[in-house]
């Protein structure tokens, strides 16, 4: 999650939040990994119990100060525990609880905008933080969500995205909400392209790069959304979505921000389905192939998608080609 924090002790949430081993127990001295201000597992973070907090510099990955309501409802899009009204009591509201897309899962926060947004020199750092994660510690990191957008292009942005995709992360975004077609005017980080190289960082096999327009419950784009035939992929629901929130249990947002984790959860929900069918897990074309080549098309996304579709997760994890 590269985006605000998340309150991570939400009772819809907790159980599906990262908790880093390396930071986890007794130290040599008898002290808590956790809080002992040492970086016990040599990542260059000390402490990152849940993850690593890049705007303010720690390891708080909830501030409630902040807010942090956006990330905590991207989040509960991705993975809200279900079945689990006994351990979250969800009459206090009177709302209901909520399930993500993908029921057991593993989120680790990479905090980077704090109440008035961020600093993407702190976004690079925290795509840098995943793929170390996954090449120096061995995490099976699949993909980002980024459920954010602004600041122009930026090369250093699009060189960790390019080494984060050698890695076989993807990197999800959400398309905008700006009305536009990004075809003619780029919206980042949603428009960066792995497959081009910079004079920095050479490029990758294939596109990590998923750009996730928002639809309503009618299938329709939704008026905000942006779209783009060629750089925007496909649709998934950002229209009056129910999540998690930290300053209420739970509330109704719209956004591409709501539509980007549903792809995001997909990606998960992918790999762990395809690990049990052929015992080892897939590489990153071939998950952004298992999203693509498999949505649902319909006429409202032709011609402003690159699919024409939208995402179909049964489709997706059937694991095999469908057509619809
Ligand atoms: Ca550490
Ligand atoms: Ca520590
Ligand atoms: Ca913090
Ligand atoms: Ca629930």
């Amino acid at each position: 999650m590269i985006d605000e924090g998340i309150k991570f002790e939400h009772c819809d949430l907790d159980a599906n939040i990262w908790t880093n081993p390396g930071e986890s127990g007794l130290d040599a001295s008898g002290l808590d990994k956790a809080t002992n201000g040492l970086d016990d597992d040599g990542n260059g973070y000390a402490d990152d119990l849940h993850g690593w907090d890049f705007f303010h510099n720690d390891n708080s990955i909830y501030d409630p100060a902040d807010g942090d309501n956006h990330g905590t409802h991207v989040t509960g899009t991705i993975g809200a525990k279900a079945n689990n009204t006994a351990d979250c009591s969800v009459e206090v509201d009177g709302g209901g609880g909520t399930v993500g897309v993908n029921w057991e899962v593993t989120i680790i926060s990479g905090k980077f905008l704090g109440p008035g947004g961020g600093y993407l020199s702190d976004a690079v750092r925290a795509v840098e933080y995943f793929t170390t994660l996954k090449t120096k510690r061995g995490l099976n990191v699949v993909a980002l969500n980024n459920s954010w957008g602004g600041g122009g292009y930026s090369q250093a942005l699009h060189d960790a995205i390019i080494r984060a995709a050698k890695a076989n992360i993807l990197f999800i975004a959400a398309a905008g909400n700006d009305a536009s077609n990004s075809d003619g005017r780029p919206s980042y980080p949603s428009g960066y392209n792995t497959t081009q190289g910079t004079t920095t960082e050479a490029r990758a096999s294939y596109d990590s790069v998923i750009a996730v327009a928002a639809i309503d419950r009618y299938g329709s784009l939704a008026s905000f959304s942006n779209y783009g035939r060629t750089t925007v992929d496909l649709g998934a629901p950002g229209v009056e979505i129910w999540s998690t929130t930290a300053s209420a249990m739970y509330a109704q947002y719209s956004g591409t921000s709501m539509a980007a984790p549903h792809v995001t959860a997909a990606a998960a929900l992918y790999a762990a389905v395809y690990q049990v069918r052929n015992g080892a897990y897939p590489d990153g074309p071939t998950i952004r192939t298992a999203l693509l080549q498999n949505t649902a098309k319909t006429g409202a996304l032709n011609r402003k998608t690159a699919t024409g579709g939208r995402l179909d997760i049964s489709c997706v994890l059937s694991l095999t080609t469908c057509t619809r």
